[in-house]
């Protein structure tokens, strides 16, 4: 349930409070469990950061009488921030006409709108001549890629050319055409479905959306984040692969022909059988054609969107390799020839000698290359990373050339950029492992930015308006845990983590202890604890302690791949296959050949390598980590924009808010971190008029002078008058500045005030009948 309105009775001790709930029920409760709660006239606010009571209830209760009323008040502003609660129904809220209205208009003109933002960033871009960017965090299924979808489309739809045709209607041109159809492409390869959404995205991603001077939009460029790759190979039986797997099989008969898809059922792929066949309300067919459509409107030809499923169908093939193994069970050997020869077809590669690779790949032994039989289990995980690997290869190339079919080249002098980012919010599950690690991180890296971009902005007010304050960079709060993450010196989790990748006998457990050793003693912020008796250890987010198990992090991390595999297909009589390979054919290039004239590499499983970064070996994590600091980088040069979206419920159901679950997210997406550092601040403030309006009423002396008094010192008699202590606001140039709960208490004082004046006329009243 989480908060219950009551009234206070009594104030038993410090400890204790007797309330009495709506019910009529009176209990005794703990004093620190009761929440003053906002004077009627702040229901339903737009703006959190107006609400004078900012504390955790009162937040809660705001969103959910907004989202409750007419289920229509999605969006709520929490001062920097838009909160976007999933409806998970379709609202009367989207449209072109509404689109229309929020053009131009300022932030509080109209009701809080993702259209707002977009037009705010759009907006701000034009006049400030400043990159944007719009930051869309939230859990899984809370809408962040249909926020980014609409922020886009916004774009698309206020700031292209607008062509019409001849019976005047408008005309959506290419450019904008191709960048919203990227999104279904994007989504049959990088989104499946999950238990907590039928369309989760299994990767982030970071869209820039660039202008010309005209202020219109002139291309776009997609930057892509940490894809789920094991989906490929496991799935639980509740969810499914990604959905071009599905889609696929319902190709048309020559596509499946050609990809030697002969079964149409989920069931008879090693990759596809443990999931879920369909989704409800999803037609695969449909999709298919959806998705070959919006190709085709990208511009790819025929034989290159062919190439694109080539690799998908070569996955599924490699799924369906079986294995035997030999009477000792040391040896594995394949039992059906079928479905590798089906894999190395569609790969362009020998079959012979991948089968050789797989089950007998050469190692070194001494000084020289010997080949070693491997088991059943060695080979499975071989072929699984392999799977994996042409996945996620498979997907960048897709990136890369819907990138080219957008891009901006021919434009020469451009305005300035707005940037979409939709990534996963912060993840706390029962097991914490690697990949959490990598979003926390992430989301400790936007934090800060968020932090630090708050300060600067209160800064800036705080000195135009020539209020007192020394303020504190609140981004800073959080770089101990960030320094924990990634610093170099003391080696912090990711580089102690690379250690122990590239030495010879590197293990999870090795990789525990020499953490425990360096950061046990030394973490003056206390931000890391060993877990004795486990093989884990904590983290202190922002959003709070987080225990990671260590287990199988070096493999992950390392992410191993047969060199002898991807030296066949760096060879591939495959154009498409070879050029996604074709680091490891440089690479190796420059080594020594071998006996069969072939080029050998230093060890036949290596780390994987990635072509991004200058071809250097890179393990996971210092490739997110990279990818992570360009990302900030850019950000840094941007004026930002924040979207937090929520998730109302569990069960995907419309109309039902669950109060714990909407505080835990609002914990961990920042809101409420935001929401204590305005509290540090002086979050409410009024322009002098305003404040006179209202309070004059608390100091009726001044109300009745007919002498003229400038605002300030009008504002300062008022104050005096009230024997406010000074610590609680600062008068500035135009506004007077209140702390947290101060509004509360003036507008306490004024109903009494009011029902004291109310009273006098109601006897008044009397007297004369
Ligand atoms: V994940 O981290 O990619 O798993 P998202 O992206 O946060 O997640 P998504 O945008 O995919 O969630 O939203 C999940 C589902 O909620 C959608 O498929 C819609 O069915 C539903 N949804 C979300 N936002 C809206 C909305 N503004 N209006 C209507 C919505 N339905
Ligand atoms: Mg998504």
């Amino acid at each position: 349930m989480g908060y219950a309105r009551a009234h206070v009775l009594n104030e038993l001790s410090k400890q204790d409070t007797e309330v009495e709930l709506e019910s009529g029920q009176v209990k005794i409760v703990q004093t620190k469990d009761v929440f003053a709660m906002n004077p009627p006239q702040f229901d339903m606010a737009e703006d959190m950061a107006e609400l004078t009571q900012l504390n955790e209830p009162c937040v809660v209760h705001n969103l959910t009488v907004r989202f409750l009323s007419l289920s229509l008040f999605i969006f709520t502003y929490s001062g920097l921030f838009l909160v976007a609660v999933n409806p998970y129904r379709q609202l009367p809220i989207y449209s072109d006409e509404c689109m229309q209205s929020y053009k131009g208009r300022r932030r509080g003109e109209l009701s809080p709108h993702i259209y707002a933002v977009a037009d705010q960033a759009y907006h701000d871009m034009l006049h400030d001549k400043e990159n944007q960017s719009i930051l869309i965090t939230g859990e899984s299924g809370a809408g962040k890629t249909e926020n980014t979808k609409v922020a886009i489309q916004y774009l698309t739809t206020m700031a292209s050319k607008r062509i019409l045709n001849k019976n005047g209607t408008v005309l959506v041109n290419q450019l904008e055409q191709q960048i919203l159809q990227a999104n279904p492409i994007l989504e049959s390869f990088g989104n499946a479905q999950t238990i907590r959404n039928n369309n989760s995205s299994r990767f982030g991603k970071f869209i820039r959306i660039e202008f010309n001077m005209q202020a219109h939009i002139c291309g776009a460029n997609i930057e892509w984040y940490l894809l789920e790759k094991s989906r490929v190979h496991s799935q639980s039986s509740k969810e499914r692969n990604y959905h071009i797997f599905y889609q696929l099989l319902n190709a048309d008969k020559a596509m499946k022909e050609e990809l030697l898809l002969n079964d149409d059922h989920a069931s008879q792929y090693g990759f596809l059988k443990d999931s879920q066949p369909t989704i409800e309300d999803v037609d695969d067919a449909k999709e298919y054609e959806n998705l070959i459509n919006a190709m085709h409107i990208m511009g790819l030809k025929k034989d290159e969107i062919r190439d694109f499923l080539r690799m998908v169908a070569a996955v599924l093939h490699l799924g369906n390799i079986a294995l035997t193994a030999d009477y000792s069970g040391e040896r594995a050997d394949v039992r059906d020839f079928s479905a590798l020869e089906r894999t190395c077809h569609l790969l362009g590669i020998p079959a012979q000698e991948f089968k050789k690779s797989l089950l007998t790949p050469r190692i070194k032994a001494g000084r020289d290359w010997v080949n070693q039989a491997k088991s059943p289990a060695q080979v499975m995980a071989s072929v699984d990373a392999l799977a994996k690997t042409i996945y996620e290869r498979n997907f960048g190339g897709l990136v890369d050339r819907i990138n080219r079919a957008i891009d901006c080249q021919k434009t020469t002098s451009k305005m300035g950029f707005i940037g979409v980012l939709d990534i996963a919010g912060f993840e706390i599950f029962e097991v914490n492992s690697f990949e959490q690690l990598c979003i926390n991180y992430t989301n400790e890296k936007l934090q800060q930015f968020f932090n630090h971009n708050m300060f600067v902005l209160e800064q800036e007010e705080y000195k135009k308006e020539r209020i007192e304050w020394s303020f504190i960079d609140f981004g800073l709060d959080l770089q101990p845990t960030i320094d924990l993450i990634e610093k170099t010196n003391p080696v912090g989790i990711l580089s102690c983590l690379e250690e122990e990748c590239v030495a010879p006998r590197g293990t999870d457990k090795r990789f525990l202890e020499k953490l425990n050793s360096t950061w046990v003693s030394d973490d003056p912020e206390g931000k890391y604890k060993s877990i004795r008796f486990k093989e884990s250890f904590t983290v202190k987010h922002y959003a709070g302690q987080v225990e990671y198990s260590t287990a199988g992090w070096i493999n992950k991390n390392k992410d191993p791949l047969n060199e002898d595999i991807t030296r066949l297909l760096a060879r591939s009589t495959n154009r498409h296959v070879a050029t996604l390979f074709e680091d490891y054919l440089t690479e190796t290039e420059h080594q020594i050949p071998n006996e069969s004239g072939l080029p050998t590499s230093s060890s036949t499983f290596s780390l994987m390598k990635l072509r991004k970064g200058g071809g250097s070996f890179r393990t996971v994590g210092q490739r997110h980590k990279q990818q992570l600091l360009s990302l900030m980088n850019t950000l840094y040069l941007t004026h930002p924009h924040f979207v937090r979206c929520i998730l109302p419920n569990g069960r995907k159901h419309a109309g039902e808010i669950q109060a714990l679950l909407v505080l835990d997210q609002l914990r961990c997406n920042g809101v409420l971190e935001g929401i204590r550092i305005c509290r540090k601040g002086f979050p409410n403030r009024l322009v002098f008029a305003d404040f006179r309006k209202r309070y004059e009423i608390l100091c009726p002396r001044q109300a009745s002078t007919n002498c003229f008094v400038d605002g300030r010192s009008a504002c300062q008699t008022l104050l005096d008058s009230l024997a406010l202590d000074s610590e609680k606001y600062r008068i500035g140039n135009t506004k007077v500045f209140f702390k947290a709960t101060v509004l509360a208490e003036l507008e306490e004082i004024r109903d009494r005030k009011l029902s004291e004046y109310i009273t006098r006329f109601q006897a008044g009243c009397r007297r004369y009948i």
